[in-house]
C-alpha cells in the first residue's frame, strides 16, 4: 500500500473561492488588454500590409492558439494532480501511466505540432526567397546607426539616399542587405521579414506592398548603443511615382540642385570644411562614412528617425545630435559658431528634389 497523497498546503489551491478567480480573470483581461491596446501602428505585425507578412501573422496566431490550448490543458492537469485521492494503483500500473505520458507528451505531441508549424511554415519562407521572375532590386546596408539604401537598377544609374526607403507598391521587390560594421537586422513589420544584414555578406528577402502607405522598420538586431534609434522610413508607391522619385535623384539634377544658389558659396565652402570627408553631397563632396545628403530636405526624419523632419530641423541636428542620439558617430560641432550651424542647416534643408 502506498502513502495517501500529502499535498495539503498546495491543495488549499481548491479553496481558492470562485469569486476570488474571477478577480484574478478580470485583472488578466485589463492587462492583456493594455498590451494589445499597442499592437497596431507603422511597426504592426498584427497589421499585415503584404503576403510574406500575411504568412508570418498566420502562423503567429496558429502558434498562439495552440500554445493557449497547451495552457489550458496543462492547468488543468496541474489542478487535477492536487485533488486528495486513494491511491490504490500498483507500481507498474504506475510505470505505464508515465510512460504513456512521456510517449504521448513527450514523443508524440511536439512531432505532431512541429510538422504541422513547419507546413505552415516552409511554404511561407520559399515564399520570401528571390526566386522566379527577376524583380526591383533595393540594396539597403546597416551602418552604426543609420540605413544605407542604394538603387543599383535605377534608370539613368544607381540612387543612393539614407534612412528613407521608397519602394512600388503591388509588385516584389528584392531586398539585397549586409552591414557595414557589425550585423543589423532588416525587418518591416508590415511587410514581413526579418533578416540578418551582415557584414561581407549580401542577404536577400523579397517583400512585396499591397498598397500605398508608409511602413515603419527598425533594426532588429542588437548593435551596439545607438541601436535603439536606428528607424527606416519605407514608403511604398505607385510605379510612376516611384520611377520620378528616382529621377529626380540621378546625379546631375542633384548637383545643379546643391549648387544652383551661388549666395550659399559660403555655406558649401563650410560644407566642404567641415563635413564633406564623412557626407556626400553630390556636386559638392563625396565622403561617405555618414548618410548621404544630397537630398536630405525630402527625409522624413533626421538621425535615423529621432527627429521628425521639419523648419529649423537640420540645425537642431547640427547643435544637438549627441543629446538627440546619444553615443551616435557624427562629433559635435560645438567648437563652430552657431550662425554657421544656422545656416548650414537652412542650405540643407534647401537640398530637397
Ligand atoms: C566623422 C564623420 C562626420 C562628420 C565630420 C560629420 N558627420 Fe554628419 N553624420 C555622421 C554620421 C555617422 C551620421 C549618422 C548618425 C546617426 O544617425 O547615427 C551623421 C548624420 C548627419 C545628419 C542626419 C542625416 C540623416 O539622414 O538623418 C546630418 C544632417 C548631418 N550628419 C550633417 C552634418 C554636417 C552639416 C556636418 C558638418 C558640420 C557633419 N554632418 C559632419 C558623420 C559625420
Ligand atoms: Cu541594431
Amino acid at each position: 500500500m502506498r502513502e495517501r497523497n500529502s499535498y495539503t498546503i498546495l491543495s488549499n489551491i481548491q479553496r481558492v473561492s470562485s469569486r476570488r478567480v474571477n478577480l484574478i480573470a478580470l485583472i488578466a483581461v485589463i492587462v492583456i488588454a493594455g498590451f494589445t491596446a499597442g499592437c497596431s501602428g507603422d511597426k504592426s505585425i498584427l497589421d499585415p500590409a503584404g503576403q510574406a507578412a500575411r504568412d508570418v501573422t498566420l502562423i503567429w496566431w496558429i502558434m498562439l492558439s495552440f500554445s493557449a490550448v497547451v495552457l489550458i490543458v496543462v492547468t488543468v492537469l496541474w489542478l487535477y494532480a492536487f485533488k486528495p485521492r486513494e491511491v490504490t494503483r500498483t507500481a507498474a500500473q504506475e510505470r505505464g501511466i508515465a510512460r504513456r505520458w512521456i510517449i504521448g507528451g513527450g514523443i508524440v505531441l511536439p512531432v505532431a505540432s512541429i510538422t504541422a508549424l513547419l507546413a505552415f511554415g516552409v511554404p511561407a519562407g520559399q515564399r520570401m526567397l528571390p526566386l522566379g521572375e527577376p524583380a526591383e532590386v533595393i540594396e539597403v546596408i546597416g551602418h552604426q546607426w543609420w540605413f544605407e539604401v542604394r538603387y543599383p537598377n535605377a534608370e539613368g544609374g544607381e540612387v543612393v539616399t539614407a534612412n528613407h526607403l521608397v519602394m512600388p507598391v503591388g509588385e516584389p521587390v528584392d531586398f539585397n542587405v549586409s552591414g557595414a560594421d557589425v550585423i543589423h537586422g532588416f525587418w518591416i513589420p508590415r511587410l514581413g521579414g526579418k533578416i540578418d544584414m551582415i557584414p561581407g555578406r549580401v542577404n536577400r528577402i523579397r517583400l512585396e506592398a499591397d498598397i500605398p502607405a508608409v511602413f515603419g522598420a527598425q533594426c532588429a538586431e542588437l548593435c551596439g548603443v545607438g541601436h535603439a534609434h536606428m528607424h527606416l522610413h519605407v514608403e511604398s508607391l505607385p510605379r510612376e511615382e516611384y520611377d520620378a522619385w528616382l529621377g529626380a535623384r540621378q546625379d546631375e539634377q542633384l548637383s545643379a540642385l546643391a549648387t544652383a544658389d551661388a549666395d550659399q558659396e559660403e555655406v558649401r565652402d563650410a560644407f566642404r570644411t567641415h563635413c564633406a570627408s564623412c557626407h556626400q553631397v553630390a556636386g559638392v563632396s563625396s565622403g561617405n562614412i555618414g548618410p548621404d545628403l544630397s537630398d536630405i530636405g525630402s527625409r522624413a526624419t533626421l538621425g535615423a528617425g529621432v527627429m521628425v523632419m521639419e523648419e529649423g530641423a537640420v540645425s537642431q541636428w547640427l547643435k544637438h545630435h549627441q543629446t538627440l542620439k546619444p553615443g551616435n558617430r557624427m562629433p559635435s560641432h560645438g567648437d563652430m559658431d552657431t550662425d554657421t550651424l544656422d545656416a548650414l542647416g537652412a542650405w540643407l534643408e534647401t537640398l530637397s528634389p
